[in-house]
């Protein structure tokens, strides 16, 4: 615990020490190139790398490669999105460090309908440095990313009708989704150039991110104005918080092949602390980028007693995902199509999540967006407010149909910060199963203040 402890410790002063005050540049991505060892990037940078570089030389950021997308390390983790997908983020050049810094809040008000609907009033968050320097021949990253989530959220979860996944004071979570850990990542990375077209790249932390699934939901610009966890979070990109990652990749043209091995367990209750394990699981995931716009990722995992409540149970993760973006005059359109698969072992369960999302931003200040689900959900949904029986038999209650439609609005009132007001609506699906205890259509509505950093030119 205690080397964890230096280890974040001594990442978060790296990140907030060097990015406090050069934040007062803000960059856009389009306008500068954050990739230190990207050609006239790292040029200009060893030439002069002062506070105003950027903005004065104007260079082109948008990647153009995998590799140069790989390297420039915006998401979390190693995740990669289509190379045309603009990243909001303030960025600043201090010494020989490019600084990064990024984060988003949702003020959130949920109202559902139906006999398990619930209301609640919470904030869903995360905030992100990173620091990036070139290190002999490669890149060195140093990244840290928090949450207040284990603040904002009260009662261990938020209200999600048929959301399942994890406990809250030792019961399974039935109808609602559990907080991110405060500390979502601290981690370094290393990316060596071998050659003109291929990248070998390493990353590694005591909280991280492994090669599995597209970006997290928090993470990825199809999801950037929905607040809440897909219902399929715990079948597709769950893993993105883990403990005691170390992952190794290869990148060649448009694709890269990754392996990870990580402590499997999911995070405890306590969101606030730091957990630590064997190294007991491990992930691979295939990735390919053909042309500006496209994405694609095929991934599997092997997760060693993931769930605190079976812990005599493994699950094996499948999941692929495309993702397409394509940047507009006045705004952007990004969308994925996503399936994800766990396979309980040794029950041999099989559960599918099925996940469409598009958010298109348009004149500008206004985004609409949706979301359709199709989700094999559990036994574990009868379990409300119960303690899990010790004989407790997991199996496939039917599938949940979830749609979701949502419209947000920028208002400008700060400088740097992108504020916006809106809401969403979900229509459910009900099982035949479960329509006594949900009725066959009950609604979600949730309205909704949300804040991101963003350049000074937004
Ligand atoms: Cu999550």
């Amino acid at each position: 615990m205690k080397r964890y402890s230096i280890f974040c410790t001594i990442l978060l002063l790296v990140s907030l020490f060097g990015a406090k005050p050069g934040m007062t540049q803000g960059f856009n991505q389009n306008q500068a190139s954050q990739t230190p060892n990207g050609g006239e990037a790292n040029a200009g940078r060893e030439k002069d790398a002062n506070d105003s570089m950027l903005e004065t030389t104007g260079m082109h950021m948008q990647p153009t490669t995998l590799s140069e997308e790989v390297e420039q390390h915006s998401l979390s983790g190693t995740d990669v999105e289509p190379l045309a997908t603009p990243v909001p983020m303030l960025m600043t050049m201090k010494n020989n460090w490019m600084l990064m810094l990024h984060g988003v809040a949702f003020l959130n008000d949920v109202q559902q309908s139906g006999p398990r609907g619930a209301d609640k009033l919470f904030s869903t968050n995360w905030i992100m440095f990173g620091a990036q320097r070139t290190l002999g021949t490669g890149t060195l990253t140093l990244r840290n990313m928090l949450s207040l989530e284990p603040a904002t959220i009260t009662g261990r979860f938020y209200p999600e009708l048929f959301q399942q996944g994890e406990t809250a004071f030792g019961r399974p979570i039935v109808d609602g989704q559990h907080p991110h850990n405060f500390l979502m990542e601290a981690a370094a990375l290393y990316d060596f150039k071998l050659g003109e077209h291929a990248l070998l790249s390493f990353y590694g932390g005591p909280v991280g991110d492994p090669a599995l699934g597209p970006p997290a939901y928090p993470h990825r610009m199809s999801a950037s104005e929905d607040p809440i966890a897909p219902l399929g979070h715990h079948l597709q990109d769950s893993t993105h918080i883990a403990s005691d990652v170390l992952t190794g990749g290869i990148t060649y043209r448009m694709v890269r092949l990754e392996a990870s091995g990580f402590h499997g367990r999911e995070p405890g209750e306590n969101r606030w602390t730091i957990e630590q394990g064997a190294i007991d699981s491990w992930s691979t995931r295939f990735t390919m980028n053909p042309g500006q716009n496209w994405s694609g990722q095929y991934s599997f995992a092997h997760l060693t007693s993931p769930e605190v409540l079976q812990p005599n149970e493994n699950i094996d993760r499948m999941t692929a995902s495309i993702a397409y973006n394509l940047p507009l005059t006045e705004g952007n359109w990004a969308s994925l199509l996503l399936w994800g698969r766990n396979k309980n072992q040794p029950s041999g369960l099989i559960w599918n999540s099925y996940l469409a999302e598009s958010t298109l931003q348009f004149a500008k200040l206004n985004y609409l967006w949706g979301r359709i689900e199709n989700v094999d959900r559990t036994n574990e949904l009868l379990l409300k407010d119960m303690t899990e029986p010790a004989n407790f038999v997991e199996s496939v209650i039917g599938r949940v149909k979830a749609f979701t439609i949502g419209y947000d609005r920028d208002i400008k009132l700060v400088p740097r910060v992108a504020t916006a007001v809106g809401g969403q609506v979900t229509l459910y699906g009900t099982p035949a199963a479960l329509t006594t205890l949900y009725g066959a259509h009950p609604v979600g509505v949730l309205v909704f203040l949300r804040l991101r950093l963003v350049p000074r030119e937004h």
